[in-house]
């Protein structure tokens, strides 16, 4: 398929089923903790400085936000898990929203989960890729900001993040910086292939 990454718009926020655009173009969303890179992973994909809204202060992305591409997909921006200072109450409006989105969504092609190259994954990324492995969605899994680790230790980390995750060698897996771009055009070679 050809894209034209450049054609891109935020199309809207939604909290719930109801608030869904209504066609069947694919949809890749990402996941991941907060301030892990997700949002950063979208602009540096399409080329933007601030389309999907970054910040330094985690649980910025609060609702699902889809974001139309050319016309032909979309990317779906979710709120990241594991920030500790929200309520129980909170935590437990956002596992509804997303798992609603993670398990009935047809246009759901692929999830990009994102960890964080420098740090073993959480309790809460093993759990996430327990999920869409158990719900048989297809996953690429990106390890961000990998311009904080000098390449000759690339693989070291890679291979610990693998194995606490008990990654299926399956799946993708990307080494990814939105500051070098390092990683961009696999990433977009593996998203395209699930299209
Ligand atoms: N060095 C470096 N910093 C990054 C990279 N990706 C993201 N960041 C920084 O990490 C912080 C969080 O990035 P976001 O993209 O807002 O993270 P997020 O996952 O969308 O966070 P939430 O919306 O809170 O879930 C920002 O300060 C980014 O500039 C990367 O590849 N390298
Ligand atoms: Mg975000």
């Amino acid at each position: 398929m050809e894209i034209n990454t450049h054609n891109a718009e935020i199309l809207l926020s939604a909290a719930n089923k109801s608030h869904y655009p209504q066609d069947d173009l694919p949809e890749v969303a990402l996941a991941g903790r907060s301030n892990v890179g997700k949002s950063s992973f979208i602009n540096t994909m399409l080329n933007r400085k601030n389309l999907a809204r970054t910040s330094g202060k985690p649980g910025k992305t609060q609702l699902l936000n889809f974001f139309n591409i050319d016309d032909k997909m979309r990317f779906v921006d979710v709120p990241g898990y594991g920030y500790a200072r929200v309520s129980k109450k909170e935590r437990e409006k956002w596992s509804r929203m997303i798992e609603e989105y993670l398990t009935t969504r047809e246009n759901l092609r692929a999830v990009v989960s994102l960890v964080d190259l420098r740090h073993d994954p959480s309790a809460d990324d093993v759990q996430m890729y327990e999920f869409l492995k158990y719900y048989e969605i297809p996953v690429i899994i990106v390890a961000t900001k990998a311009d904080k680790i000098p390449r000759g230790k690339w693989n070291k980390h890679e291979s610990a993040i693998k194995k606490k995750l008990n990654f299926d060698p399956s799946d993708d897996f990307i080494l990814f910086s939105s500051v070098s771009k390092a990683g961009m055009d696999q990433a977009w070679d593996a998203i395209l292939e699930k299209l």
